[in-house]
């Protein structure tokens, strides 16, 4: 697999001031694919100086001077997209044809989204006798996870680069290869040098010397709950922007007058995606008691397709595949039943994890409360409409989730007692311009479309 010994910081690749590096595991097979070096804190500073000085460069390049970069960028990230999808596969394991249609095609419309909205956005409006301008907020430090790795990268990237702010990755440490080929990508795209830089390294040492940094005005992170929390009290004290996506526990409502089979099918193909590494999964299947024994063996028997090393991947790593095995042993210990899966060992190298059904949850139950990110699914029983929004919202979380009734109307009107960010209704088709964030302890502030682009500004009025 193509890798560099050495950061992009100012527009070329440098070597690290250490001689720390990180071995890149391929999850399938366990074979190391590369090697690229652990970032220190001096390393963070020199990318950290770098963008501030591109900053006033930047900021003041017309919007329409910043699409055209991000047309480029999106131009080259499409004519490298195999090579994108064979690296993601290479890194986090998924198939290609995930890799392919997902890891790779999804930034290629939030790319695209983000080359237009920078041509369109309206960076200034009046507002009776104001003119409100809408300015970059600055040095954008970004944290990004490796469930979608290119993605994180990109949602934050993109709108970052088109509100006229400099960046600084640090992506995780899990998938550091496709980080690489997109700084490449900025590179190819004509962007000035300092404006994206990227440093690799573990997350307690240049992840944490990102988000303390003087340098940094806001501080855009991805991942754990147990690490946004941190990086959000860092902020809070410095009294810097921030923004958190965290964890998910999205429930999906199945009503009484739904298509059981579809809602389902598709219910149980959401969770798998990805091996279940997904933040917005609907991993809480809410079912109503008329219908849940049908629904059981309905998702019992979709399961089954979902064969690994075959249609499923790996999970990310050794410690992932232990924590959610563990999870599932937690189920059967609390008293739910185990209609598919278990968490018995995949024979094979590779850290897999057989997807799993469990029936007869009950909403206090572990499985059912905590984020499990893996191929597990929950199936919950519900009373009546009160109880569903009840057990819906019965989490810390509110990131995702969906409702499936006899017509959009029904389910829209459900949607609205959700407190969740985003809700699919009747299945729902992905919008790379619809604000995707989470409420309660899912995250604070929004990605994607407009929404997306805002965060990265500050207003300034001028009052006439
Ligand atoms: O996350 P971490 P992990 C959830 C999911 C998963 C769990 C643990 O439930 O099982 O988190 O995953 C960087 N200062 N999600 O351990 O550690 C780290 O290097 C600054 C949900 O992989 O939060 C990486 O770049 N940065 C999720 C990033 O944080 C630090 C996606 C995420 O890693 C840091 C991934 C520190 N002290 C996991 N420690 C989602 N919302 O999509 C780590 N990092």
């Amino acid at each position: 697999m193509k890798q560099h010994d050495a950061m992009y910081i100012d527009g070329s690749w440098r070597p690290a001031a250490g001689s720390d590096t990180i071995e890149v595991v391929n999850p399938a097979d366990e074979q190391v694919i590369g090697t690229v070096p652990a970032g220190s804190a001096a390393d963070v500073d020199a990318a950290v100086r770098a963008a501030r000085a591109a900053l006033p460069g930047w900021a003041a390049t017309p919007p329409e001077e910043r699409a055209d970069r991000l047309a480029a960028l999106h131009g080259r990230l499409t004519e490298r997209a195999e090579e994108i999808a064979a690296t993601v596969t290479a890194e986090l394991g998924s198939p290609l044809a995930f890799s392919t249609a997902v890891h790779a095609g999804v930034p290629l419309a939030v790319s695209a989204s983000y080359a237009e909205l920078a041509r369109t956005y309206a960076f200034e409006e009046k507002i009776g006798n104001s003119t409100v301008l809408h300015e970059p907020v600055g040095v954008v430090g970004a944290i990004t996870p490796w469930n979608y790795p290119l993605h994180q990268i990109v949602a934050k990237a993109a709108p970052a680069l088109a509100a006229g702010c400099t960046v600084v990755l640090k992506p995780a440490e899990d998938t550091p290869l496709v980080a690489q080929l997109f700084a490449e990508c900025v590179d190819e795209a004509g962007i000035p040098g300092g404006v994206f830089n990227l440093v690799t390294g573990l997350g307690p040492v240049a992840g944490q010397a990102l988000a303390g940094h003087d340098g940094v005005d806001l501080v855009s992170f991805t991942g754990s709950t147990a690490v946004g929390r941190r990086i959000g009290a860092l902020a809070g004290a410095a009294v810097k922007r921030v923004a958190l996506e965290l964890g998910g526990k999205s429930a999906n409502v199945i009503l009484p007058g739904a298509d059981l089979a579809k809602a389902v099918g598709v219910g149980v193909a959401n969770v798998m995606a990805n091996s279940g590494q997904t933040c917005s999964a609907w991993t809480r299947m809410l079912v109503h008691r008329d219908h849940y024994a049908e629904a059981v063996e309905l998702a019992a028997a979709a399961v089954a397709k979902y064969v690994p090393g075959e249609r499923v991947g790996p999970l990310v790593n050794a410690r992932q595949q232990s924590r959610v095995r563990g999870y599932i042993e937690q189920g059967i210990a609390q008293g739910a039943r185990v209609v598919a899966g278990g968490p018995e060992a995949v024979e094979g190298p590779g850290y897999y994890v057989r997807p799993t059904v469990f029936a007869d949850v009950t909403p206090e139950m572990t499985i059912a409360q905590e984020e499990i990110f893996g191929p597990v699914l929950t199936l919950l029983k519900y009373e009546d409409e009160d109880d569903a929004v009840r057990i819906a919202n019965g989490t810390v979380y509110g990131l995702a989730g969906a409702v499936w009734a006899g017509d959009d109307a029904e389910a829209a009107a459900f949607a609205r007692r959700l407190d969740t960010g985003q809700v699919d209704i009747n299945g729902g088709r992905f919008n790379p311009l619809a604000p995707f964030g989470g409420y309660k302890q899912s995250g604070v502030g929004r990605e994607l479309g407009p929404h997306g682009l805002a965060e990265y500004l500050q207003t300034k009025s001028l009052q006439f």
